[in-house]
């Protein structure tokens, strides 16, 4: 960690969480729990995360958040905060994810390309090969509690 200095008339700063939610390099968003995690395989049965530069696997379900009798949710948690993660069109790859961070800050995301993008979902492997096939997270909400 560093201190990074004032810029005077420096406006935006994208992804640094002030003025902007939290984002990695890959502008994907940052999430807890996923340290250590393995990349997704194909014949896993867990459901995957899908980022710029790796597919996680994450683990399996503990959660039915819309009480459809499936469960299609889980939360991980890390020194930083917790994030839920869920899966709102059933293909087995995260599409939303919320984190809330214990300095206050807490943002929540969707997968905007999940449709179209099935290597990430179902029972498919699904190392990226294409630059459109990388999955593009876009931030629905964040702020500061
Ligand atoms: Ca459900
Ligand atoms: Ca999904």
């Amino acid at each position: 960690m560093s201190d990074f200095p004032e810029f005077p008339g420096a406006g935006h700063h994208p992804g640094d969480g002030t003025h902007g939610p939290l984002t990695t390099p890959e502008g994907d968003p940052v999430v807890c729990g996923v340290d250590g995690l393995p990349a997704a395989t194909e014949n896993s049965l867990s459901f995957r995360m899908p980022l710029a530069s790796e597919i996680l696997d994450i683990g399996i379900p503990e959660a039915d958040m819309d009480g459809d009798g499936f469960m299609e949710a889980l939360t991980l948690q890390d020194e930083r905060g917790l994030t839920v993660y869920s899966d709102a069109d059933g293909d087995r790859a995260i599409d939303r994810v919320s984190t809330v961070r214990f300095d206050g800050t807490y943002d929540s995301w969707e997968l905007s390309n999940a449709r179209e993008h099935t290597a990430f979902g179902g029972f498919t492997s699904g190392a990226p090969t294409l630059e459109e096939d990388l999955p593009r997270w876009t931030c629905l909400d964040w702020g500061r509690i």
